[in-house]
């Protein structure tokens, strides 16, 4: 496989009726940077600027997302939806449904049959089984209390090997190579989520996201077990109880049930069974 992305391949795979505009850099500090550049300067909503190799391509609260070149896709895609502000959380859940959904159609198509369970870890995480396979970042402007943009930034492991992935990660990542055991032409696969992401968005802000609480808390990980959740500046326990109508996480505590609405969610081991 190339490191270089045929974008030929790419634009033919989407055909001539896509909405898509693509912006691709062979390297770039972070996609999210460059896609927020462009949508204040007015850059069209469903941009994508995909990149071979990110330098500095970011998660949330400042830290790093492995990208190196070549193995996995790195991109940002810019939106321009009609909505409130307040319905971010909710389109941090859409796409990240549309991500697993697609996930599970790949595997099911490829035929392996291997256990490849996708699962979503609150609020922006993809996991196969037990590791991350893609994180979704975030980050918006907006007016009015109106979304100005959104851009979505989306960084999924595709051909790594297990010696691919920086040893502070070993154990908690995951590439769909090694989730399926085949390599995967990052272009095809693309083109293909593009139209799937595309079609999943429209249609989750068309029926007000009606639809997405049910199906997300029916992948969620680590649904009715303890857990312990990182929050800003200290952690909190209690039983992951799902998501309500905003799509902030519900957990049952023993001072009683609490909205949370960022953080890092960790899985507590069973004592009897670490
Ligand atoms: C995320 O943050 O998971 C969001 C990642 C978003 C990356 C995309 S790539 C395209 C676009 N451009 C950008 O600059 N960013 C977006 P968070 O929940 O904070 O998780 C970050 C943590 O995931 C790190 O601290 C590592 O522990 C782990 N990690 C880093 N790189 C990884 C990788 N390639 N695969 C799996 N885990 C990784």
């Amino acid at each position: 496989m190339q490191d270089i992305m045929d974008i030929t391949f790419l634009q033919n795979r989407l055909g001539a009726e896509h909405s898509y505009g693509l912006s691709y850099l062979p390297i770039v500090g972070s996609t999210n940077e460059e896609a927020v550049r462009l949508a204040k300067s007015g850059a069209p909503a469903w941009t994508v600027v995909i990149a071979d190799e990110q330098t500095a391509g970011r998660g949330r609260y400042l830290r790093r997302w492995e990208s190196p070149a070549g193995l996995g896709l790195w991109f940002s895609v810019i939106l321009r939806p009609e909505t409130d502000f307040a319905k971010i959380n909710l389109l941090n859940l859409a796409a990240a449904l549309a991500i697993a959904d697609f996930l599970e159609l790949k595997i099911e198509e490829c035929g392996v049959c291997r256990e490849a369970r996708v699962n979503l870890k609150w609020p922006n995480d993809v996991w196969i089984n037990d590791r991350k396979i893609c994180g979704l970042l975030l980050e918006s402007g907006t007016e009015n209390n109106r979304l100005k943009y959104l851009v979505i930034g989306i960084g999924m492991n595709i051909n790594q090997t297990p010696a691919d992935f920086h040893q502070k990660l070993g154990g908690t990542a995951v590439s769909l190579r090694i989730a399926t055991g085949v390599e995967w032409g990052r272009e095809e696969f693309l083109a293909d989520f593009l139209k799937h992401f595309h079609n999943k968005i429209l249609n989750a802000i068309r029926t007000d996201f009606r639809e997405i609480i049910t199906k997300y808390s029916a992948k969620m990980l680590y649904k009715n077990q303890q857990v312990c959740i990182k929050l800003m500046d200290n952690t909190v326990g209690g039983i992951l109880q799902g998501i309500n109508e905003f799509g902030y996480l519900l957990l049952k505590t023993e001072t009683g049930e609490k909205e949370i609405t960022t953080g890092d969610v960790w899985e507590v081991p069973n004592q009897e069974n670490p």
